[in-house]
């Protein structure tokens, strides 16, 4: 029988390029295990990103490239989004529940385990800084609705309205009929979540959104679940979602991608799989879009989707570029 090793990857510490593994076996690895694993050469700093966010993943990159560190990459990047009115799925412009009102999402994780959270959060435009708040500023790590709301006016954020002209025509031509039934990549899917290495080579995530359009009042998806629309493990990586957020929720799908990645696969396989966990088990599967995104400490990422149509950014190496992702279901 082939020997099994166990691997703890890499912590990576030292600037930039730097390559430290430590291989932690429980049983004698061979000098050719040892060498595979440590011809690994991290490239990093990196930021991902779910879409084609190029002025998020921008954002970011510029405070990796100062030498910043990844949560703060993060909060500045996903800022970018929830700032942008023709976005909407994200922060100010998204588009509202089925009453009207735009409730948001969003939670960041950093290097030491943090996590902090706000769901269902109005009139406030920047959820990600709130959830940093959270995390720095509080004992807890989520906070809903109004007491969300008014923490983040206690620490000196503005109330404002975030129902734009542009999304309140939309919804309420929608109320004309009043149908809920999402069209892949269309309806929902600019959800940004974000994951970076700094050049210390630590490992932050964030996700914000607005969620589904037209959604039911008081309904929460994945993106600020803990497990679910996001996941970091500064010994491992991190994954994040966007899509179907029930699906997210049910399978747990940041959190298993990131365990299967410590148990040793690769970004790509750890995003595949968590796809294959949703389809095999929802007969349902053609009718939604899930969209995964995973980074690994090594500065290795991968991505895969449900249907075709997704993709992510990345900024590595100073140079952007967008990953078409590939499919369960392949585009017709
Ligand atoms: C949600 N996952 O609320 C979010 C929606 C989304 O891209 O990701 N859209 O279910």
């Amino acid at each position: 029988m082939k020997r099994r090793n166990f691997i703890k990857r890499a912590s990576l510490t030292g600037l930039g390029l730097a390559v430290a593994p430590s291989i932690i076996s429980c049983e004698t690895e061979t000098e050719k295990d040892k060498k595979a694993i440590t011809t690994t050469t991290p490239v990093f700093p990196i930021v991902v990103a779910t879409w084609n966010f190029k002025n998020a993943t921008k954002a970011a990159w510029e405070v990796l490239e100062k030498g910043g560190a990844s949560i703060d990459a993060i909060e500045a990047g996903c800022r970018v989004e929830e700032a942008d009115l023709k976005n909407t799925t994200v922060g100010n412009g998204g588009s509202p529940d089925r009453d009207g009102n735009v409730t948001l999402d969003a939670c960041i994780m950093n290097k030491d385990g943090g996590y902090g959270a706000v769901v269902c959060m109005e009139n406030i435009a920047h959820p990600i800084s709130v959830a940093r708040k959270v995390m720095e500023e509080t004992p807890h790590v989520l906070l809903a609705g109004k007491g969300a709301e008014q923490f983040a006016v206690e620490q000196g954020f503005k109330r404002e309205n975030l129902l734009t002209k542009a999304s309140k025509k939309a919804w309420l031509k929608w109320k004309e009929k009043s149908e809920y039934k999402p069209i892949i990549n269309i309806e929902n899917h600019d959800t940004i979540g974000m994951l970076a290495i700094d050049k210390n080579g630590d490992i932050s995530g964030g996700c914000t959104t607005s969620g589904m359009a037209y959604k039911m009042a008081g309904r929460v998806g994945d993106s600020a679940i803990i497990g679910s629309g996001l996941f970091i493990d500064n010994s491992v990586g991190g994954a994040t979602a966007t899509g179907m957020g029930e699906e997210v929720l049910k399978t747990v799908g940041s959190f298993l991608i990131v365990e299967l990645m410590r148990q040793g696969r690769t970004p790509q396989e750890a995003c595949e799989e968590g796809v294959r966990r949703i389809v095999e088990s929802n007969p349902n599967y053609k009718n939604f879009q899930v969209g995964y995104v995973a980074l690994n400490k090594q500065g290795e990422y991968g991505c895969y989707c449900v249907h075709g149509g997704f993709g992510i950014s990345k900024y590595q190496e100073g140079k952007q570029t967008y990953i078409k992702s590939n499919s369960y279901i392949k585009k017709a």
